[in-house]
């Protein structure tokens, strides 16, 4: 019989976490125990999973007894706290937040740009920020093909990436704003609805927010290309699921539009939905759900010799967060690169 494993899960009752489960199901992962683990707040809940509800503990030092692989998205900070315990217990974590991704020694990985670099591990991967995912997956086929010099993004994400009270809030807010009501924001620093906010994460002394320079450190680590040039734009959209980018690319060789279309329909996680006669390209409202991430609106950029432009969307708490984790955990399991599986 196949191998099974016991895995924990780090935030189990938040929007990663949720998604986490539905998604360990939807693939069939092969889970032995399944501890779900939050914080004190959510005591005595219950989650579903597999047709059978499992209670929620609270995160502590000693959570990681017998577990082997860990999918964690409880914050950088009970990241930071907890994962060393859990190291130190012998699992494999697969972490979510913005913790560990720049340390040396930890993996950042796209399974469909760096795979490979899971080998490394020394009991913690990181997954990347869901901004970062999305558009490497969409470049790293026309970085191999042409050599990307440079990249200009200007991101319009959603509010779920900032969690579930943030999707409240633009619910709140929104019918608040139809029904003339006064509007006094809460977990924005200001209205969501019908607005847009051009600040992602706390701002540093450089004007960039700190998702802005996420997307420029991240995006070089995960295609192993530091001399790549990015300059980033962060913009929080009122919606709910799927985040869009903007993305503008001056490639080392040239590049025609139709060849890009070529490369990614063929490319792994990628879809190109690319008919503007017919007003085809991808939205939010379609990617919220999908696994895919969505290209299109792929053109020229004639401004410079070697340019592109093009517009990509993803589902940021799938592909973005925990379907990235989960494929990398797919990969751990695989290659038995995870302690349960040493040890048979
Ligand atoms: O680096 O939309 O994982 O506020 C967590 C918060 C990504 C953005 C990360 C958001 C961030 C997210």
């Amino acid at each position: 019989m196949a191998k099974k494993y016991n895995v924990a899960i780090m935030g189990a009752t938040g929007a990663v976490g949720g998604c986490f489960l539905k998604i360990l199901a939807e693939r069939k992962f092969p889970v032995k125990n399944l501890r779900l683990l939050a914080s004190e707040k959510s005591e005595g809940k219950k989650l579903k999973f597999n047709g059978k509800f499992y209670p929620v503990e609270v995160l502590d030092h000693d959570s990681f007894d017998g577990i082997d692989i860990v999918l964690s998205s409880a914050g950088a900070s009970r990241s930071l706290e907890f994962l060393p315990s859990a190291v130190k217990a012998g699992a494999v974590c697969v972490d979510n937040t913005s913790a560990y991704r720049m340390e040396k020694e930890v993996p950042l990985v796209v399974p469909e740009v760096n795979a490979h670099r899971i080998k490394e591990h020394k009991g913690i991967i990181a997954n990347p920020n869901c901004s970062t995912i999305q558009m490497v997956v969409a470049l790293y086929p026309i970085h191999k093909a042409a050599g990307i010099k440079r990249i200009v993004v200007t991101t319009y994400q959603s509010v779920s990436g900032a969690g579930q009270k943030k999707v409240q809030e633009l619910w709140d807010q929104s019918k608040d704003f139809l029904s003339k009501k006064k509007i006094r924001p809460v977990q924005f620093p200001h209205p969501i609805a019908f607005n847009l906010i051009p600040q992602i994460d706390v701002f540093t002394e450089t004007g960039y927010t700190k998702e802005e320079i996420k997307m420029v450190n991240e995006t070089k680590k995960i295609m192993e290309d530091s001399s790549i040039e990015v300059n980033a734009t962060c913009v929080r959209v009122p919606v709910f699921y799927a985040h869009s980018e903007s993305v503008n690319i001056e490639t080392e060789k040239h590049i025609t539009a139709d060849e890009v279309r070529k490369l990614l329909a063929k490319a792994p996680g990628v879809i190109v939905v690319d008919d503007p006669k017919k007003r085809l390209y991808p939205m939010p409202i379609y990617a919220e759900g999908k696994d895919e991430i969505f290209v299109g609106r792929i053109r020229q950029d004639e401004s410079i010799t070697n340019g592109i432009s093009m517009w990509v969307v993803g589902d940021n708490i799938r592909k973005g967060a925990a379907l990235n984790a989960v494929q990398i955990a797919e990969i751990l399991v695989r290659e038995q690169l995870v302690r349960g599986a040493s040890c048979v």
